[in-house]
């Protein structure tokens, strides 16, 4: 009885403990911290401050959808090192290019995030 009782409790501790820190990316953001919830970034790069992270965040323009607008804003940026159009390596000396294009194409037409930090909120759902 004593050793079910023990066994359930630790099984309580561990759920518990799993649950606290969801983590679905595994970059070591809680998900209910993480400004990309579903995408690993662990420096949380978020260069127009809207709380969706730059890895998930092609809706330059802030309209809530990835669209025409977006890509000419990013044909403007290509080859030059904006932060927020360089989605797979910011740091200082990253290019805008191909890549950053694929990504962008990908995301046509859909939201920007999933965001962790803006839950409940429009701007990045
Ligand atoms: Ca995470
Ligand atoms: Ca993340
Ligand atoms: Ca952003
Ligand atoms: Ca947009």
């Amino acid at each position: 009885m004593r050793l079910t009782i023990f066994a359930t409790a630790i099984t309580c501790l561990l759920w518990g403990t799993a649950a606290f820190a969801a983590d679905f990316d595994g970059d070591g953001v809680e998900d209910a911290f993480d400004n990309c919830s579903e995408a690993a970034n662990p420096a949380q790069d978020d260069t127009d401050g809207d709380d969706c992270g730059n890895l998930c965040d092609a809706d330059y323009d802030n309209s809530g959808v990835v669209g025409h607008p977006d890509f000419f804003e990013f044909g403007q940026a290509f080859g030059s090192n904006d932060q927020e159009k360089c989605h797979f390596d910011p740091v200082s000396g990253c290019v805008v290019g191909l890549d950053d294009g694929a990504f962008l194409h990908l995301a046509f037409e859909s939201a920007p995030g999933p965001s962790g930090t803006t839950a409940g909120t429009t701007a990045c759902p």
